[in-house]
């Protein structure tokens, strides 16, 4: 067990009108400005992104998945082709998370107990049993500069006793996470369930800050809850989290709960939003959603977002874009997926900007004006 990575988050500017706060983490493979935003690339590829691609969109870190990369190719063959930065040719930050919420995810295949988690894989139906020390040793194996702890996240439909005792059970499991990771330079943030009772994620957050991690998120969010309720487990936790470690909200989301979350003082987000929904045609724009599939840009010759500043903006027609997904070509994919990642990055700077001026309250104000969505 080593101690924590001391020095390697702060804080450089706090919004005077809210909760936001503009920071620095610095990691083996550089330094993150945060809030951030974190593309995922689960198979050790961001979706339809090579890695000059995700440089260009001006990506700063990356999220990865032991689950998968566990399962195929393996994580010791990525550990001897020089780990997961040198395999997948990214030289920036990489994060990987635990695997916990991707077994739970899977429904029938999977078998909860106090020692880990037995489950079937989806590739073969092999079985397989993922505990707390073999999430780290994965981990570390695959080298990333941020690991996650193994953790529960419940269903959205649990009761409460349920999600009480589950979170004393990752409350155990952190504590074997902590015990097990020995890799030198590589942080490990802790995560706090609860589900939606405040008084369940002042429980977990303390027991979880009380052991000491170098960051802290926040699991179990956007697993189907109301927009208020997941809103109100931010307010209510962002205030009992330390203010020296960065706060990183799990699995979110969509534009305007990233505003949400960064206006309560969280610094780090990941989603599958803005790469899925690119390859399903739905791309964020300056005015909200918008369909590419949709009838009404057949023959509009104009860029897809005036106001975006991207390659795909500056170059093709609405018309070209809409043409190419409907004829299922793989471009379609991939240059829907650089923009879409290119607007959330963007968003993420344009709120850095904001919280430096403190004027992030506004920003928020205009930004929930400016979202009409009226082109899905
Ligand atoms: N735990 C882990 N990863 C996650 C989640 C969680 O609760 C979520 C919930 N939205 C997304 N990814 N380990
Ligand atoms: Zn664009």
């Amino acid at each position: 067990m080593r101690g924590r990575v001391s020095g390697t988050f702060s804080v450089i500017h706090r919004d005077a009108s809210c909760g936001a706060r503009l920071g620095s983490l610095k990691t083996p493979h550089g330094e993150i400005e945060t809030p951030i935003f974190m593309p995922v690339g689960t198979n050790a590829t961001v979706k339809a992104m090579t890695p000059e691609d995700l440089w260009a969109v001006h990506a700063q870190i990356i999220l990865s998945n032991t689950y998968h990369l566990y399962l195929r190719p393996g994580h010791r063959l990525v550990e001897t082709l020089g780990g997961l930065h040198r395999f997948m040719n990214w030289s920036g930050p990489i994060l990987t998370d635990s695997g916990g919420f991707q077994v739970f995810s899977l429904g029938e295949l999977r078998k909860i107990s106090e020692e880990g988690v037995k489950f079937q894989s989806h590739l073969d139906g092999s079985y397989h049993v993922l505990t707390p020390e073999l999430s780290i040793k994965i981990q570390e194996a695959l080298g990333a500069d941020i690991i996650m702890c193994f953790d529960e996240c419940p269903a959205a439909t649990a009761d409460y006793d349920y999600v009480s005792r589950s979170l004393e059970m990752t409350t155990r499991w952190a504590k074997r996470c902590k015990e097990a990771h020995s890799r030198e330079g590589q942080q490990l943030f802790g995560i706090i369930q609860g589900g939606m009772h405040h008084d369940l994620r002042a429980r977990s957050l303390n027991e979880i800050c009380a052991i000491g991690f170098d960051g802290y998120a926040l699991g179990g969010l956007s697993v189907g809850e109301e927009k208020e309720q997941m809103y109100g487990v931010m307010e209510s936790c962002a205030p009992l989290m330390p203010q020296d470690a960065p706060r990183y909200i799990m699995g979110i989301g969509a534009p305007e709960d990233l505003v949400e979350a960064v206006w309560h003082g969280f610094d780090m987000f990941d989603c599958v939003m803005p790469t899925r929904n690119a390859r399903n045609g739905m791309l964020f724009t300056s005015q909200g959603r918008i369909n590419i599939k949709a009838k009404a840009y057949e023959e509009d010759g104009g860029p897809l977002d005036p106001a975006c500043g991207c390659h795909v903006c500056r170059t093709y027609s609405r018309a070209y874009l809409r043409h190419l997904y409907r004829a299922g070509e793989i471009l379609a994919s991939q240059l829907n997926t650089y923009h879409n990642l290119y607007y959330y990055l963007d968003l993420m700077r344009r709120m850095r900007g904001a919280i430096r001026e403190n004027r992030f309250t506004e920003f928020r104000r205009d930004f929930y004006g400016s979202q009409t969505d009226n082109h899905v």
